[in-house]
């Protein structure tokens, strides 16, 4: 495949471990994106480090890619790569549905419940490609359309390299292909440009160390700070970080958040709490030879709340297992906006 261009080859700042992920696949996965989002280094460095001891206790919630859903690449390609990497597929009733953006996602999870505490769950959307114009599904036939008419397994090759190299199983698009897609689907020209390389990790940040007892004033500032439906429990009997807390760290440190919908994304049942750093610009290369600073990846925070039936549970008996598990559209809807804000903060300058 296509040799990532050197622009992207961005070096951590010396001691900032990203967190490890056991399978060697996700792991080679994790070390392209580190190396390509500058922001993650930001929040490793300037907002993990002081006061919350043990980055690797910040595990990965999930990992999320985007494809383009056309036969052979699209969701069914990745559940190729991860069942035999000891994943299944959930299956969401109903499930995950985006019709202004022309999206379907799913997500999978260690089938292992032991493993499911070290490895993170993947988020995987698809673009309904019939639903775009006539001119970008030619664009996406002419990147994509050799999986339809090749064999299951050399899809499967190409699909994986492209995962391991981070990069699209298709040359690197010419720059009009890429504005086409780009003024129909935002979704669609990232695709292009990014292919098979991880659209971002989410860390989980029901797993550090609680921040009630770093600070005796963060229970009353996370009540007070959240316009949301909040659960019925106080902030003190869920595990770990408070998301409030934390994204006040992350606009400390210097980080846009993504605002769609409030900074804290709250799920109906008040119990899944996620947000989101706008994703980083970075420089492109383009087919013949033209260049682009373009939205890249980004870095997401997920915080767990306990599930009701579990609230008389000691507090050191509580594992992820007690929290609210899954994805909730209405957040993934503005979760999403991450690269598109991005995006249009290119198109401003
Ligand atoms: C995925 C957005 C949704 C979540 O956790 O709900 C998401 C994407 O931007 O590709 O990550
Ligand atoms: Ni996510």
């Amino acid at each position: 495949g296509p040799a990532l261009p050197r622009e992207l080859h961005i070096t951590l700042p010396p001691g900032c471990k990203v967190p490890p992920v056991t399978v060697p696949v996700l792991h080679q996965v994790l070390q392209h994106y580190a190396a390509r989002t500058p922001r993650l280094g930001v929040v490793l460095e300037r907002v993990t480090r002081p006061g919350w001891p043990g980055v690797e206790a910040l595990g990965h919630d999930h990992f999320a890619f985007r494809t383009f859903g056309v036969p052979g690449l699209g969701i069914s390609s990745l559940e190729r790569v991860l069942v035999p990497l000891g994943y299944e597929r959930v299956a969401d009733t109903p499930p995950l549905a985006f019709p202004a953006k022309k999206l379907a996602a799913t997500w999978f999870r260690a089938a292992d419940p032991e493993a499911r505490r070290r490895l993170p769950r993947v988020f995987v959307s698809e673009i309904q490609v019939e639903k775009l114009s006539p001119r970008a599904q030619e664009v996406i036939r002419r990147a994509g359309g050799w999986a339809a008419a090749a064999p299951a397994e050399e899809v499967l090759v190409q699909v994986t390299g492209a995962l391991l190299a981070g990069t699209t199983p298709w040359p690197a698009p010419h720059l009009a292909d890429y504005e086409l897609l780009m003024a129909e689907s935002e979704y669609a020209g990232w695709v292009l440009a990014h292919g098979y390389s991880l659209n971002h990790t989410a860390l989980a940040l029901h797993r550090l160390p609680s921040s009630s007892s770093s600070s005796s004033s963060s229970p009353s500032s996370s009540s007070s700070s959240s316009s949301s439906p909040s659960p019925s429990s106080s902030s003190s009997s869920n595990p770990g970080a408070d998301i409030s807390d934390f994204n006040a760290r992350l606009q400390a440190a210097g980080l846009d958040l993504n605002p769609e919908g409030g900074l804290v994304k709250v799920s109906p049942d008040g119990l899944l709490l996620q947000s989101a750093v706008v994703a980083d610009r970075l420089g492109f290369r383009f087919g013949c030879g033209a260049r682009r600073d373009i939205a890249a990846a980004y870095v997401e925070f997920v915080q767990r709340l306990r599930l009701p039936q579990y609230s008389d549970l000691a507090a050191e008996q509580v594992g992820e297992e007690h929290l609210r598990e899954g994805f909730e559209v209405g957040n993934a809807d503005r979760i999403f906006e991450s690269t598109t804000l991005a995006a249009a903060a290119g198109a401003n300058q």
